[in-house]
């Protein structure tokens, strides 16, 4: 398949060798009252991407591809978060601490678990991941590696966090990385675009970006 309208030029995979990675899409970053909120952000932005993203995923489970789901999410005795990361800034609860969606990023908590409009199926690959990359103490990477993946497609929250770490990580592990541009988000719009002009500058130095709507055609068109 291809994807024409990919920047900073057309993107080709095979759908068997490829893989939609959609970052974090859990209660606690998109809706009130989660760890998004609690560190003073607007997390009404983060929803805005939700019908986009559910279409990209129905297209391509429908596709055959394989979907990968991560998660930020601790332990529940807090021994994979550095006290470097709970103790930072002055959030008005830190990981860990109950919310009203439950334990502030804390696997098994409601506010951990995916948004109901992109809940994994079976047979996609759910991914528990104590850092802001999904390789980093996860297993990702060996995962994809039994499957024979080697293109990956972006999307998620938030942009320059969870997402961009991933799509490095991902980058020098030897994947070919696009992000869909209007299936990820940011707290801040400006980040949001500078990170797109990050990944794809220096002809292409972390990867493609490239809308949803160019994807959907390639899958139509199937070749
Ligand atoms: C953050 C994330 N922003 N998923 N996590 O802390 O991007």
């Amino acid at each position: 398949m291809r994807i024409e309208e990919a920047i900073p030029f057309p993107y080709e995979f095979g759908i068997k060798k490829a893989a939609l990675v959609l970052i974090d899409m859990q209660r606690d970053f998109i809706e009130p009252g989660g760890f998004g909120e609690t560190l003073g952000n607007d997390v009404t932005l983060l929803e805005a991407i939700v019908p986009a993203t559910k279409a990209a995923l129905q297209a391509w489970r429908e596709a055959g591809g394989l979907v990968v789901h991560t998660r930020e999410a601790h332990k529940p005795d807090l021994s994979d978060c550095p006290p470097a990361k709970r103790n930072r800034g002055n959030p008005a609860l830190r990981i860990g601490d109950e919310g009203p969606m439950g334990r502030i990023l804390v696997a098994g908590e409601p506010g951990n678990q995916i948004i109901d409009a992109l809940a994994p199926v079976e047979g996609e690959i759910v991914i528990d991941k104590p850092g802001k990359g999904a390789f980093y103490a996860t297993g990702l990477h060996e995962l994809l590696q039994a499957r024979g993946i080697t293109h990956l497609l972006f999307g998620g929250v938030t942009t320059e966090v969870c997402v961009q770490t991933s799509m490095r990580e991902a980058n020098d592990r030897g994947y070919d990385c696009l992000l869909l541009e209007d299936c990820t988000e940011s707290y801040f719009p400006a980040f949001k675009e500078a990170t797109l002009d990050m990944v794809r500058a220096q002809g292409g130095i972390v990867g493609w970006t490239a809308p949803s709507r160019a994807l959907l055609a390639a899958l139509r068109g199937g070749q």
